[in-house]
C-alpha cells in the first residue's frame, strides 16, 4: 500500500513522467528505452499487483526493495548496466536484474504485462482509491467477491465493508468519498492538456473556407485550472461543411450530436467538445455567452435589463424593437453597456463588472513581462537536465536569469541534497556564472523541506550561503489543520525563508489539498516579507487564483515558479501567468517581472 500511495504523488518526480509536453527521447542515451523513474514505478506496481494476488511476502519485498534501491541510486543507471554492476547493488535481487535490464533496453516486460492481464481490470482500478493497496483490495475481493468499483460502492452502501474485520465504519466512509472524488475527477481535464487538444481545432476551423471567425470559449478561454468540456464558436453562413469537418476530425471516438447549429464529439481521453455555428451578426453575443461564466452572464444580463435591453446568446434587444442591436465584438458589447472590456479570465462573477464600470480593471501581467523563473530542479536531485541544459533552455525562452532550487535531503525519494552537496552545488553555479558561458544568470537556491515540526531540513549557514531559498512541505500531509498551519508559519518566520512553495500540496484531479489555514499563512507571509509562489506546474497551480486578488492587495508578493524537472517544463511558467491573471495580478506584484539586478537586490535586502 505504501508504495502505491507514494506512486500517486508524494514526490515531485511523479510529474516528470506526466508532463504533458515532455519529450524524453531527445536527451536520453540511445540504448535507453525507459528511464529510471518509470522503471521504479513499474517495480512498485508489480509489488502491489503481487500483493493483490496474495503472493508470498518475500517475492513482494524483492520488488519493493528493488524499486527503492534503484530510486536512491546516485549513479547513472545506463552506466551501471553497461558495467554489469546491477547484480552487485544492495537490494537488487537476482530475479530483478534481468527485468530491469529488459525494461531499460526495450521499455517492455512480458512478466509485467502478463501479471496485469491476469487480474480483473476492476480490481486494478480499485487501487486508485486512496487508502486501498494490494492487500486491502484482495481482502475486499475475497470476503465480498467485489470485482468493480461499482460493486465496491454498493457493498459500502450496504454496510458490508464496515462489518469486515480490519475495515470498520471509518474506512468504509473513506472508501466512499474516495470513489466520489474519483468520479468527479474523471469528468474534468487539466487546462494544459485541454489547450493542446483545442489549439489545432481552432486552427483547423479557421482554415475552412466557410469559416469567417472561430474561437474557443468556455472555461478554456477563461483559463480555469481544469476544464469540463471544450466549447467552440464559429461564424459562418454555411454551417453544414463546418459541422461535417468537426465530427470527422482525427481522434474523435464518438459523435454525440451532429446538427445544423450544434455538434458534439468525444475524444479518446474522454474530453468532449461542443461546436456552435452562428451567423456573423450573432458571433459576438454567442462568443460572450458561451465563454461564461454563468455567474458573469447572469450579472451582465441584469445590467442589460437595467438599461432596458434583454441580452442573450442571440443578441441584444430592447422591448420595443424586434431586431437585435448590431454589435461587432465583445468589446463593443461591453462598451454598449457602459463597461470597459473585461478579459475572459476575469469573468467569474467576482465583482469584475463593478470594476469595469469604474474603469478600475487591473492591468494584468502578460507572458512577455516575465524575465526569468525561480523554482527549478536539475540532475543534482530529481531533475532530468543539467545546469548547462537548463540555462540553455532558459536562454531559448528569452529569460535573463534562471533560479535553480533542487530538493533537500528529507526528500530522499527525490535524491535531495544534504548540506555538503548544497554548498557544492552553489560553488558549481558560481563557477558556471563566472565562466561567462551563458548570457543567463543562474541564481543558486534550494527547495528546502519543511520538516513535520516546522523546522528546516538544512543548517542556517547553508541556507545563508545561497541566493535564496524556497521552503516546501513534502511529508506528513495528514497533520491536523492546526499542526500544518503552525508548521508552515514557523518556516515562514525563519529568516532564511524567501519563498513558500506549493502552499497546499494539492494535485489537481488527484490529491486534495492538505488541511491548512491559508489566510493565516498569507498574513504571516506578508508580515515576514515572504513570497508565496504560484507553482506553475499545470497539475498544481498552487496557490489558487481565488486567493490572490485580496492577498496581493494586502501586500503579498508573488513568484511564478514552473517547478521544472526538465527543460521542456520551463514553459509551464505560461500556465502560471494564466493563474496570476485570473488572480487579478499586475506586473509589479510578481518578482519575475524584475530585471536581474532588481531580483538580486530583492534577495539581498531580504538577507
Ligand atoms: P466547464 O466546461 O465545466 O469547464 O465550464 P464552462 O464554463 O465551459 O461551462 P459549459 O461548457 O457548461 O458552458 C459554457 C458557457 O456557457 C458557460 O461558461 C456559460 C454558458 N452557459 C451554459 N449554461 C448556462 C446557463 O444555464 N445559464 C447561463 N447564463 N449561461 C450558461
Ligand atoms: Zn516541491
Ligand atoms: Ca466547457
Ligand atoms: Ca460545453
Amino acid at each position: 500500500m505504501k508504495s502505491a500511495e507514494r506512486r500517486v504523488g508524494d514526490s515531485d518526480a511523479v510529474f516528470i513522467n506526466e508532463a504533458p509536453t515532455l519529450v524524453i527521447a531527445a536527451d536520453s542515451p540511445k540504448s535507453c528505452a525507459m528511464n529510471k523513474a518509470d522503471i521504479v514505478d513499474i517495480l512498485e506496481e508489480i509489488a502491489v499487483l503481487l500483493e493483490l494476488k496474495g503472493e508470498n511476502p518475500f517475492k513482494i519485498r524483492a520488488y519493493s526493495s528493488g524499486a527503492r534501491a534503484l530510486e536512491t541510486m546516485e549513479d547513472d543507471l545506463g552506466a551501471i548496466i553497461d558495467a554489469g554492476k546491477l547484480s552487485s547493488m544492495r537490494g537488487v535481487g537476482s530475479a530483478l536484474v534481468e527485468k530491469i535490464e529488459t525494461l531499460y533496453a526495450t521499455g517492455e516486460l512480458e512478466y509485467y504485462t502478463k501479471l496485469r492481464a491476469s487480474i480483473a481490470p476492476g480490481l486494478i482500478e480499485m487501487l486508485e482509491i486512496p487508502g486501498l493497496g494490494g492487500k486491502k483490495v484482495k481482502k475486499l475481493h475475497d470476503a465480498l467477491s467485489v470485482e468493480s468499483i461499482d460493486a465496491l460502492k454498493s457493498a459500502c452502501e450496504a454496510g458490508e465493508v464496515a462489518a469486515l474485520k480490519g475495515f470498520g465504519k471509518k474506512s468504509e466512509e473513506k472508501i466512499l468519498s474516495g470513489i466520489a472524488n474519483r468520479a468527479a475527477y474523471a469528468k474534468r481535464h487539466h487546462w494544459w492538456t485541454a489547450r493542446a487538444v483545442a489549439e489545432p481545432i481552432v486552427e483547423g476551423l479557421r482554415a475552412l473556407p466557410q469559416v469567417e471567425r472561430a474561437e474557443a470559449a468556455g472555461s478554456l478561454r477563461r483559463l480555469r485550472e481544469t476544464v469540463g468540456d471544450l466549447d467552440f464558436i464559429v461564424a459562418s453562413s454555411e454551417p453544414q461543411p463546418v459541422m461535417d469537418w468537426f465530427v470527422g476530425q482525427d481522434g474523435v471516438v464518438e459523435v454525440t450530436a451532429h446538427g445544423v447549429t450544434k455538434s458534439s464529439v468525444r475524444f479518446e481521453s474522454g474530453l468532449q467538445a461542443d461546436l456552435r455555428v452562428v451567423p456573423a451578426e450573432q458571433f459576438a453575443f454567442a462568443l460572450h455567452h458561451f465563454t461564461g461564466s454563468k455567474e458573469h452572464n447572469v450579472a451582465m444580463r441584469q445590467r442589460a435589463l437595467g438599461k432596458g435591453y434583454s441580452l442573450s446568446e442571440w443578441g441584444l434587444k430592447s422591448e420595443s424593437e424586434s431586431e437585435s442591436k448590431g454589435i461587432e465584438s465583445e468589446k463593443a458589447l461591453f462598451e454598449f453597456l457602459g463597461l470597459a472590456e473585461i478579459p475572459p479570465e476575469l469573468r467569474e462573477g467576482l465583482h469584475e463588472i463593478e470594476a469595469a464600470e469604474a474603469d478600475k480593471l487591473p492591468k494584468l501581467i502578460e507572458v512577455s513581462d516575465i524575465r526569468g523563473v525561480f523554482h527549478n530542479h536539475t540532475t543534482a536531485s530529481d531533475g532530468r537536465a543539467t545546469i548547462e541544459e537548463m540555462a540553455a533552455a532558459a536562454e531559448a525562452l528569452g529569460f535573463d536569469y534562471l533560479g535553480l532550487a533542487d530538493h533537500s535531503k528529507a526528500s530522499y525519494q527525490a535524491n535531495g541534497l544534504n548540506d555538503e552537496r548544497v554548498l557544492k552545488m552553489a560553488d558549481t553555479i558560481r563557477a558556471f556564472n563566472e565562466s561567462g558561458e551563458s548570457p543567463v544568470h543562474v541564481f543558486s537556491g534550494i527547495e528546502c523541506d519543511i520538516l513535520p515540526d516546522g523546522s528546516l531540513d538544512l543548517e542556517d549557514a547553508t541556507l545563508q550561503a545561497l541566493d535564496y531559498a524556497v521552503m516546501s512541505v513534502h511529508s506528513s500531509f495528514s497533520q491536523s489543520e492546526e499542526e500544518m498551519t503552525a508548521r508552515v508559519i514557523r518556516a515562514i518566520e525563519h529568516p532564511a525563508t524567501m519563498m513558500l512553495g506549493h502552499p497546499t500540496g494539492r494535485i489537481l484531479l488527484r490529491r486534495e489539498p492538505y488541511k491548512i489555514d491559508l489566510q493565516k499563512v498569507i498574513d504571516a507571509a506578508i508580515a515576514n516579507r515572504v513570497i508565496i509562489e504560484i507553482n506553475a506546474n499545470p497539475h498544481r497551480l498552487d496557490m489558487d487564483w481565488r486567493l490572490w486578488r485580496r492577498a496581493a492587495e494586502r501586500g503579498l508578493m508573488c513568484a511564478i515558479n514552473p517547478d521544472a524537472h526538465n527543460t521542456e517544463s520551463l514553459e509551464f511558467y505560461k500556465a502560471g501567468v494564466n493563474i496570476a491573471r485570473k488572480g487579478w495580478l499586475e506586473a509589479e506584484q510578481i518578482l519575475n517581472t524584475r530585471d536581474c539586478a532588481g531580483v538580486a537586490k530583492w534577495f539581498a535586502q531580504r538577507q
